[in-house]
């Protein structure tokens, strides 16, 4: 049986004082169950504050992204041994927006991912077509493909603690959601690549999450499907109330 996790990502979105505020009230408000994991991915800058208000809570605190060294000179990154030493549970990798504006590649997301496990941190990896690919038929194909790209040098026993976040790119911010059947069938077909990969044990225990304009009055339908084990939330995790019912849905 595979744990829910429903993540936040914030973006850069928020004050100091308005991601201090969130914290406090929904740690309090988040319902006790052992079925769903309630993250939010803040602006870097907040981690190390927001992952001492969140202490004994049951929110995670994960990071949106992060360089593939240590250290180095490279201006303004946050390198994985930082997010390690700050006990940072989980980092978004590969989010279609580090690739659009940001340069971010298969392989630098590989990078990255080795980069994540080699520091017990969990990625969030973030796959998904545009709407051309989906319009000439290739969705499966492409999303496949950053799969495979993604996890090259993975262990199978690192992978199963992975998770995958399939957001359609046409999906995000657009307040168009993926019908839930077609969101489930590309997270079949994610399922089924990790199985390629590795092996039936891996593609059962990998979490799917599904992301792209994900609302409490959509999530649970997403959540009823075989293959999606959770979401991966932009606009609507901003919201202390949105989130908590979001948890209260998935739970
Ligand atoms: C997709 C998603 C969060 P939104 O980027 O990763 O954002 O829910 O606003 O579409």
């Amino acid at each position: 049986m595979r744990k829910r996790i429903i993540a936040g990502n914030w973006k850069m979105y928020k004050t100091m004082d308005e991601a201090k505020s969130f914290v406090t009230e929904v740690k309090g408000r988040l319902p006790e169950s052992d079925q769903v994991q309630a993250v939010i991915c803040p602006p870097s800058l907040y981690l190390s504050e927001l992952t001492s208000l969140s202490e004994d809570s049951m929110l995670g605190i994960g990071a949106q992204t992060m360089h593939d060294t240590d250290e180095g000179a490279f201006t303004g990154e946050v390198s994985p041994k930082m997010l390690a030493e700050l006990h940072i549970p989980f980092v978004i990798l590969g989010h279609s927006e580090r690739r659009q504006y940001f340069n971010e590649t298969d392989e630098t997301v590989n990078k990255k991912v080795l980069a994540a496990f080699s520091h017990e941190l969990t990625p969030i990896v973030c796959v998904g077509e545009s709407l051309k690919q989906r319009e000439e038929g290739k969705t499966v194909e492409t999303v496949a493909m950053q799969v495979k790209k993604a996890f090259e040098g993975v262990q199978a026993e690192q992978a199963k603690r992975a998770i995958i976040a399939y957001e359609p790119v046409w999906a995000i911010g657009t307040g168009k959601t993926a019908t839930a059947n077609d969101a489930n069938d590309v997270c079949k077909e994610i399922r089924s690549e990790i199985g390629q990969l590795y092996d039936e044990e891996t593609a059962s225990a990998i979490r799917i999450q599904y992301g792209g304009s994900v609302k409490p009055s959509n999530l649970a339908e997403l959540l009823s499907m075989d293959d999606i084990d959770g979401a991966l939330v932009g606009g609507a995790s901003l919201d202390a109330d949105s989130f908590v019912e979001m948890i209260e849905v998935a739970s």
